[in-house]
């Protein structure tokens, strides 16, 4: 018999739980061990490399990653799913997908699936505030429900850093509690310039993941450091959400996903999408799981 998906539920503390209903996000250590980290790394690097050397006009194949940015200091790469197993791992990884589907109180697909390279930009000037490519994916009113005094969100991402962040190295920012305000983004935006105590930056060891709900107002942080970054984000919302990535599966991909991943990589054209929620005490499905407990392809 098929395997069923085993995935946590409740995927968070009852404390993670309050940070990401006070702030709209949180960071779980450790959902990356340092060995996937690296090999997480050179994939990624590979894959960079890889998209660097196509021919001028070069026309991708469905399962070959694409440049969505592509700068000497910051490349943002798009449709990871099938570019290397590790990748498919990392997007089906149980610990994420339940982290993802607590959030939204119900089963998750994914939507998209984007990587970030990036270091200092050229024009940094020491010393001269920050200004960020502040944003959001989903309004307060459409994207957010509350249930059991919970906040959820119907569109998710769990980004996972696989260098280390220190204060420096540009970790995510967020303004935090815009998640359940629904106020015009620009309006919060200059009330958190205004009040930068708002504003909450990443900083945290290789391996570690940042969950937050796209109702929140979030963007890349500022690198002031030599180092490069190296960012991995599963956007992952309700069943009948089409995938926005931009590109489509190959069929021969398409044809091997197990059956316990299928709603995960396809939705499902339905309105039964389901629901499932957890009390704040609740305490956390301790399970440990791994890239290994993910999908290989070819494995
Ligand atoms: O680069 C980052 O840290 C943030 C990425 C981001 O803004 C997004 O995925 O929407």
């Amino acid at each position: 018999m098929e395997p069923s998906f085993e995935r946590p539920f409740p995927a968070l503390t009852p404390a993670q739980r309050y940070h990401f209903d006070v702030n709209g996000y949180v960071v779980a250590p450790d959902v990356l061990s340092g060995e996937e980290c690296d090999a997480l790394k050179e994939a990624m690097q590979r894959t960079k490399r890889d998209i660097r050397s196509r021919a001028p006009g070069y026309e991708p194949r469905l399962d070959e990653a694409t440049f969505r940015m592509d700068h000497p200091h910051h490349v943002f790469i798009s449709d990871l799913r099938a570019a290397d197993p590790l990748f498919t791992a990392y997007v089906t990884h149980p610990r994420l997908v339940g982290m993802a589907e607590e959030v939204m109180g119900g089963e998750a697909r994914i939507v998209e699936f984007n990587a970030h390279i990036n270091s200092r930009h050229p024009n940094y000037v020491p010393g001269e505030p920050a200004k960020f490519d502040f944003h959001n994916g989903i309004d307060v009113p459409y994207g957010s429900h509350v249930k059991h005094g919970l906040f959820h969100c119907c569109f998710v991402k769990t980004l996972s850093n696989l260098t280390d962040l220190g204060p420096d190295d540009g970790g995510t920012v967020v303004v935090a509690g815009s998640h359940k305000i629904d106020l015009p983004v620009e309006d919060m935006v200059a009330r958190a310039y205004e009040d930068r105590s708002l504003i909450h930056q990443v900083i945290a060891p290789a391996g570690s993941t940042l969950l937050f709900a796209e109702t929140l107002i979030h963007g890349t942080g500022q690198i002031r450091s030599d180092k490069e970054r190296v960012i991995i984000i599963g956007g992952y919302g309700g069943t009948m959400f089409p995938y926005w990535g931009g590109r489509e599966m190959s069929p021969e991909f398409a044809a091997d996903i197990p059956p316990r991943f299928k709603t995960l990589f396809d939705g499902k054209a339905h309105w039964t999408r389901g629901p499932r929620y957890r009390n704040l005490t609740d305490p956390v499905d301790p399970r440990h799981f791994t890239l290994a407990d993910g999908w290989h392809p070819n494995a």
